[in-house]
């Protein structure tokens, strides 16, 4: 009995070995040591034995059992190292694949063209100021020699939020600002920023637009030093060929007041639709700080003297970018947008 209880040992332990899934060896090991085993034949047949074969008979179905057990252990765990093997081999992941690109975000043209201009007066030593878009009558209009009821408030339309308050039509305010909390000292600053107008929008104009404005004031600044600063910026900006011409012009906040022009970057003079034939693309107000201006701030006219300028963002990158209609920067089209 003892040697047919090892040949089963045997056969269980080949059987075991040989199963592929954890259900078959679930099923091989109830075809051991269920009910319905070869070993229940064993134990019936026990009952002729003597106690000390009955003992011994005993030990060797335990170890028959512990043994089986063993195995089914054994298998199981060699079975799970086989679906974990399996598993990772589905799942892998070539890592060497490229991966998913994002789409870089990029800045809006008018940022582009705003950080430039910052750029080139940072290098010449100004500041950046900036200030409120709703403003105080006062230091939109008021103390930039505007008073009520003069008729080049007419050329700023505005946006009132109430008898005092309206929208900025200019970033001049800024600078105002500026001079109150220096006075009598130097100042070098541009200021960019959004402004708004009473305008009917259409493909060069908007009610809402950006500019950057400049002031420089000193004890000796000349209209020498205006031309020769945007000079600069305009050879920076649109190349180191270009010449610039002044021609008289208006404003109520400078004395002499000027439009700057600059030959044109894309035929260099000779005429083309872009300068609509003329050579030249009108591109800058500026001026001589107005002595009322000065004076209302707190500046000494006879000590100090200074230059201003005003540039539109819109206007720069739309000749710049050959840009023809104004309502591209506003209306966020990712097309439109992610070309720069
Ligand atoms: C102070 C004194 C003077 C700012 C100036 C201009 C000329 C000008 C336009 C350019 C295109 C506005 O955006 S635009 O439409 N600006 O022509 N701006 S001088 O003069 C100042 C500002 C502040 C205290």
């Amino acid at each position: 009995m003892i040697k047919k209880l090892v040949e089963l040992q045997e056969k269980a332990k080949t059987e075991i070995m040989a199963v592929k899934t954890m259900h078959n060896l679930n099923e091989v090991k109830s075809l051991y040591l269920g009910k319905k085993s070869p070993l229940q034949e064993v134990l019936t047949q026990m009952k002729d034995l003597t106690v000390e074969e009955k003992k011994e008979m005993g030990i060797a179905i335990n170890a028959f059992k512990q043994a089986v057990e063993e195995f089914v252990l054994v298998k199981r765990d060699l079975l799970q190292k086989d679906l974990i093997n399996e598993k990772l081999e589905k799942e892998a992941i070539d890592i060497s694949l490229p991966g998913v690109k994002f789409k870089d975000a990029n800045y809006h043209p008018l940022e582009l063209v705003t950080r430039e201009i910052e750029e080139i007066f940072i290098g010449m030593g100004y500041n950046i100021a900036v200030g409120p878009e709703v403003e105080l009558d006062l230091y939109n209009f008021e103390m930039l020699n505007l008073p009520a009821g003069h008729p080049a408030r007419e050329m700023q339309d505005s946006f009132y939020i109430n008898p005092t308050t309206l929208l900025r039509t200019h970033t001049s305010p800024v600078q105002a600002r500026t001079m109150l909390e220096n006075k009598n000292k130097p100042i070098q600053i541009i200021c960019p920023g959004k402004v708004y107008r009473r305008d009917d929008d259409d493909a060069t104009h908007s009610h809402q637009f950006m500019q950057v404005e400049g002031l420089v004031l000193g004890s000796n600044v000349s209209m020498a030093d205006l031309k020769g600063t945007l000079e600069y910026l305009l050879k920076k900006m649109f190349g180191g060929d270009r010449v610039i011409r002044f021609r008289p012009s208006y404003f109520p906040f400078t004395e002499p007041s000027v439009e700057v022009d600059v030959s044109c970057f894309k035929c260099n003079g000779k005429g083309c639709a872009l300068c609509k034939q003329n050579g030249w693309i009108e591109i800058l107000g500026a001026g001589m700080v107005h002595p009322n201006v000065l004076k209302m701030a707190g500046y000494d006219p006879e000590v100090f003297q200074g230059f201003a300028f005003g540039i539109g963002i819109e206007r720069v990158a739309m000749l710049k970018y050959g840009i023809d209609d104004i309502r591209n920067f506003y209306t966020n089209d990712i097309r439109f947008l992610r070309q720069f």
